[in-house]
């Protein structure tokens, strides 16, 4: 069957969802330590105190008021101060992982960790330290790390007083961040991606409801700040060690047309412009697609972009086009009867699929879609970075847990893989996302589960953090050691 045999078979987490140690050895905030716990139903929240002193909350995305500054209340949870403590876990982790055959752990540096406000002129050396250590730590095991460098978690000094990436300033702020990652870590690490799910913003446009003309402007300025620097990281990283691979990070939704209406068909084309092409195609090729002019357009949108800009956005073009995921989703001109939401994405039900307790559609099929048209669209290396199922998982009297629903969500996932590199895509890698328990990111819940491995610790962040096997640990092992032959 068709995996290569250096297929790089693995998992993935991003720091804020699995470290914890949030101010432990001189790390920083991040906005993700002021976002409290939420449910499927319930949204988790920003808290901050106000220009007057008074405590209160936004629904996480949100914008606090003017003059309020984020803090951390009492009486609210947050779940990723602690995490699942894979700061002080990581040697076991990392052990546990090797032990299914682990070729490729993907994890993110947290920037505070290095520049706890992100104005720093040196990093902090405990936390060089402590990513020193886990890259060392997975190359002793076989492992190679697959780094992500921005994980939603700008420092949070930075995003209160400089506005975030509404700001120009923060490229150098990120700039001097990744050559201090590139720089310390030349050696232990060659794959590194810039930026996670960085399509997130325009998604996001789509969840507000009624965004404004301003709003628009506000996340495509954020994003093209974003790509400016994702182009000088990877500029960076190329010249600092020449064998460095470098890949954006796209959140891939398959997207269809819910009807063979042509304004359907139309609906759609827009919608894979918008989503899924408006980054990837400024990050492969180089440049703003022809269908950019149109979206800023509509929305009265103008950008600061200067020639520099361009300059760099054309010699920062990426080594590899690796993304996340889950699910696909519909399209429509039409009324919606039923709508369905899900990773930052919002359509029809489809009746051909099955959701999750979480309303995410199962849809391998989606995943090979997406695979043959994104390599069709750059020809370069791709890679499957981020794709599982949240479940709730049950531990029996025994320890055990079986977690079958878990493998059946694998199962076709891999096998449509394995079609499309059959059918000529260049695939090399797959890191199933949560690959230990890890907080949502949507919900910041510890029940919506995604592991091999299991984490004693529940909602309110009360458990021993014991680490223990589920069914799918044994199950993902045999399908490593068979190098995607063996799915049964
Ligand atoms: P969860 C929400 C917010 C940010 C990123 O998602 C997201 C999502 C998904 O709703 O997408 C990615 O934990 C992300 C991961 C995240 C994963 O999807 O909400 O890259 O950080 O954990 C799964 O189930």
């Amino acid at each position: 069957m068709s995996f290569p045999k250096d297929f790089l078979w693995g998992g993935a987490v991003a720091a804020n969802q699995w470290e914890g140690a949030w101010d432990v050895d001189g790390r920083g905030p991040a906005k993700t330590d002021v976002t409290t716990g939420g449910t499927v139903n319930t949204p988790r929240y920003i808290t901050y105190i106000d220009k007057d002193g008074n405590p209160g909350k936004v629904m996480q995305f949100g914008k606090i008021p003017e003059g309020a500054k984020f803090a951390v209340l009492e009486d609210y949870h947050y779940p990723n101060h602690n995490a699942v403590d894979g700061y002080h876990h990581y040697k076991e982790d990392v052990a546990l992982m090797a032990e299914m055959g682990f070729k490729q752990f993907r994890t993110s540096i947290s920037w505070s960790r290095l520049y706890p406000t992100g104005l720093e002129k040196e990093p902090n050396k405990e936390g060089v330290e402590f990513y020193r250590n886990l890259f060392t730590e997975l190359k002793t095991h076989g492992i190679e790390p697959l780094v992500t460098l921005w994980h939603f978690d700008t420092p949070l000094y930075i995003e209160q007083n400089l506005g975030d990436w509404k700001n120009r300033d923060t490229i150098e702020l990120f700039v001097r961040y990744v050559t201090t990652c590139f720089t310390e870590f030349k050696g232990l690490v060659h794959n590194w991606l810039t930026f996670n799910e960085i399509n997130n913003t325009i998604q996001f446009l789509d969840m507000m409801g009624n965004p404004s003309d301003k709003d628009f402007q506000d996340s495509y300025q954020h994003l093209h700040y974003q790509f400016v620097a994702s182009a000088k990281a990877v500029q960076i990283g190329h010249a600092i060690d020449p064998t460095n691979r470098i890949g954006c990070m796209i959140c891939g939704i398959t997207w269809y047309p819910a009807t063979c209406d042509p304004n359907d068909i139309l609906a759609n084309r827009h919608a894979w412009e918008r989503n899924i092409f408006y980054c990837g195609d400024v990050q492969c090729k180089g440049e703003y697609g022809t269908y950019a002019k149109r979206l800023w357009k509509e929305h009265n949108v103008n950008l600061d972009i200067t020639e520099e800009d361009l300059a760099d956005l054309k010699r920062g073009t990426v080594d590899m086009y690796t993304f996340s995921y889950y699910m696909s989703q519909l399209v429509t001109t039409h009324e919606v009867k039923e709508k369905v939401g899900g990773n930052f994405s919002a359509g029809a039900k489809n009746e051909y699929l099955q959701y999750s307790d979480w309303g995410w559609a199962t849809d391998a099929t989606g995943l090979q879609y997406y695979l043959e048209t994104i390599y069709d669209r750059y020809q370069i290396p791709l890679m499957v970075v981020e794709n599982g199922l949240g479940a709730f998982d049950t531990v029996e009297a025994d320890g055990s847990i079986h977690d079958d629903y878990r493998i059946d969500y694998y199962r076709p996932h891999i096998q449509a893989m394995s079609n499309a590199i059959d059918n000529g895509v260049d695939l090399i890698g797959y890191t199933t996302w949560g690959c230990i328990d890890v907080v949502s990111a949507g919900t910041g819940e510890m029940r919506k589960r995604y592991g091999f491995i299991y984490v004693d610790m529940d909602d309110e962040g009360n458990g021993t953090m014991a680490r223990s096997r589920k069914d799918s640990f044994f199950w993902y092992k045999k399908v490593i050691e068979s190098n995607g032959t063996h799915l049964d």
